[in-house]
């Protein structure tokens, strides 16, 4: 018969971590057209003309506007398309990153 009061000496640590999450933000400048800054958000985020719209003005009112909370590859990958489709016009549009508190 086993002896089933002899303890693990280890205890399974459960290890399910949230990964990290970082917010793409968008940054306002004087020459996009705001027209193009709402497509391009259309296209990467998959937002509505909306959603789009509002984004884009409170970055124009502000400064910057968070657009989208992503695990840090994605975060990177859509800034990175989003600010190509805009330097591939010509434009100075930027998209950056930052982790979230
Ligand atoms: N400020 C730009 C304009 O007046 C529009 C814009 C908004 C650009 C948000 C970049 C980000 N044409």
């Amino acid at each position: 018969m086993p002896d089933s009061t002899i303890k693990p000496q280890t205890k399974a640590k459960p290890k399910v971590e949230r990964p990290k999450l970082y917010k793409v933000i968008l940054v306002n400048d004087d020459y996009t057209p705001r027209e193009f800054v709402v497509r391009v958000l259309k296209a990467e985020f998959r937002m509505s003309e909306d959603q789009a719209a509002k984004v884009m003005l409170t970055a124009h009112q502000r400064g910057v506007c968070v657009v989208a909370v992503f695990t840090r590859d994605i975060a990177e990958t859509k800034a990175t398309r989003a600010t190509d489709a805009g330097r591939a016009k010509g434009y100075p549009l930027l998209f950056t990153i930052e982790p979230e508190e």
